[in-house]
């Protein structure tokens, strides 16, 4: 979650059932009086090997533009080797407001099959995107 004065910005895990998941969006421009209607964010909904649905893609976080158009989101995805432990980091961004949602997009270049995760996300103030992660082999930037 993640607010500009007012107006807030929340992306949140929504299962299906018992082996999908997927990210959600929602928004309230006047202090959290009224929501807006979830928006899926990521466009991979694949099925965890393992069948724990928390364990194919966790740990969302949003960034937001000064002028609330531009939405980022990214997270910690498994679904290069969902029985395995090989997580990636992938990206997904909204031009207008979070009503819609760029297709996802991995990005670490990992090949050695280690672990990045724990996204973290800033905004300069002309809207640029500065974006790390911890990897088990470097920092990500
Ligand atoms: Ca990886």
């Amino acid at each position: 979650m993640t607010n500009l004065g007012d107006s807030f910005y929340v992306i949140y895990q929504k299962f299906n059932n018992t082996t999908e998941s997927y990210f959600n969006f929602l928004k309230s421009t006047d202090d959290g009086l009224t929501w807006s209607a979830p928006t899926q964010v990521n466009d991979s909904t694949i099925i965890d090997d393992r069948n724990y649905p928390g364990y194919a893609r966790y740990y969302p976080n949003i960034a937001i533009s000064p002028d609330g158009q531009r939405i980022y989101a990214a997270w910690a995805d498994r679904r290069v080797n969902p029985s395995g432990n090989d997580y990636d980091v992938y990206f997904s961004y909204s031009l207008d407001g979070g009503q819609t949602w760029s297709p996802d997009i991995r990005v670490n270049e990992d090949t050695t099959g280690l672990n990045q995760l724990y996204p973290s996300m800033a905004v300069k103030s002309n809207g640029g995107l500065i974006q790390c992660w911890w990897s088990g082999m470097m920092i990500g930037k």
